[in-house]
């Protein structure tokens, strides 16, 4: 991959500036000065950013789908799949190989390019990894690009999957380091990057990001940027979730968030790490296109696509599609 560089890419006036040319690092304070620009200067330094490394009118379609929902032994407090809290997910065993290739042929018809295959682990075991090497290699057949998000990784399980074909792995780094305690006590930050570090070793590509509107403060959103944006490569896809409130979860009832502090992360994002796919991830469903269409413009150049994320919903294709139109948007 050719050197990353922080964000004096696309440059627009000195003050607008990321890192310094060559620089890896991002500063929290400088994500943070990013995050307090008016709202049209950030917007268009994330423009600059954007339309030098991407079309601006294409977005990237990946296809969700739970591979085992439910009784999840973690306490992630935005999270309706933890055996802890009392939502109403069935819990669902490992689904069969054929459904799995079923759903993701049918994902391709719609016009999906990655699959992505999550399970309700906090890590897989050995008979688990199995059973995903099968889907994932079966799934890599059918000409999709293959994302897998199973928890956190042991040694030699990346290479394993890595093996069978898999091009992505999802492990989101969900929200800065000084509030992560506050969503998750089950697993540390340090453990999350020990399995990104395990992806990369294996040479796998890097999907992570973070959720936004749970109750975090803007230097935390920052924070998690920063975190993202410093990790060396910085990941190839950066999924920002709104936080989707699930009753039942500890987290549902938490004040919403204003819907431009959403887009300008999404423009933070795009800024710090110019040649990532920024993925407008979770929460579309209930974002209204106005909003979505400010998150295009803020850099965002990937979605979820079907109706369902892994156990919530998210927008009919027909919706996105008629979004797409209005917009004279074009899937990658
Ligand atoms: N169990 C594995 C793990 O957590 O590492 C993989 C699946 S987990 C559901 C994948 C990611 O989904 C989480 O890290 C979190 O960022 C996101 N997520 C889960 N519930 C969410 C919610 N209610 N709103 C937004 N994002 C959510
Ligand atoms: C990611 O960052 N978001 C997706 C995917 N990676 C696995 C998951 C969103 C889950 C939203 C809640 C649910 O549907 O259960
Ligand atoms: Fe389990 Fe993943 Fe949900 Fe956390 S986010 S409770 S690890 S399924």
């Amino acid at each position: 991959m050719e050197k990353q560089s922080g964000g004096a890419v696309g440059k627009p006036a000195g003050k607008l500036a990321g890192a310094s040319a060559g620089s890896l690092r991002w500063s929290v304070s400088r994500i943070e000065g990013l995050l307090n620009l008016p709202f049209s200067d950030l917007i268009h330094h994330a423009q600059l950013v954007h339309r030098q490394h991407h079309d601006a009118n294409a977005v990237q379609l990946s296809t969700l789908i739970s591979v085992k929902t439910g009784g999840c032994p973690e306490d992630c407090g935005y999270c309706p799949q933890a055996a802890r809290y009392r939502t109403n997910v069935e819990n669902q065993d490992m689904l069969s190989l054929d459904e799995v290739v079923a759903t993701a042929a049918a994902s391709k018809a719609q016009g999906a390019s990655r699959f992505c295959m999550g399970a309700a682990w906090r890590g897989p075991k050995q008979r688990d990894i199995d059973k995903m090497v099968e889907m994932v290699s079966a799934v890599k057949a059918l000409g999709l690009e293959t994302c897998a998000t199973l928890g956190m990784l042991k040694p030699g399980q990346a290479e394993q999957l890595r093996r069978a074909g898999l091009d992505y792995y999802n492990h989101n780094l969900d929200t800065a380091p000084e509030f992560y305690g506050e969503i998750i006590t089950t697993r540390n930050y340090r453990d999350r990057l020990d399995t990104l570090e395990k992806v990369r070793g294996a040479g796998m590509q890097v999907c992570c990001g973070g959720i936004v509107g749970m109750g975090e403060s803007r230097h935390a959103r920052a924070g998690l940027i920063a975190q993202l944006a410093n990790l060396d490569p910085y990941p190839e896809s950066v999924p920002i979730n709104h936080l989707v409130q699930v009753e039942g979860t500890p987290l549902h009832g938490t004040a919403a968030l204003d819907p431009l502090e959403f887009v300008r992360t999404v423009a933070a994002a795009r800024i710090t790490m110019p040649q990532a796919m920024v993925r407008l991830s979770a929460g579309r469903q209930e974002m209204p296109d106005t909003v979505q269409a400010l998150c295009f413009l803020a850099g965002a150049n990937s979605i979820f696509y079907g109706d369902k994320l892994l156990t919530t919903d998210n927008p009919e294709t027909e919706r996105d599609k008629s979004l797409f139109d209005k917009l004279g948007l074009h899937s990658m």
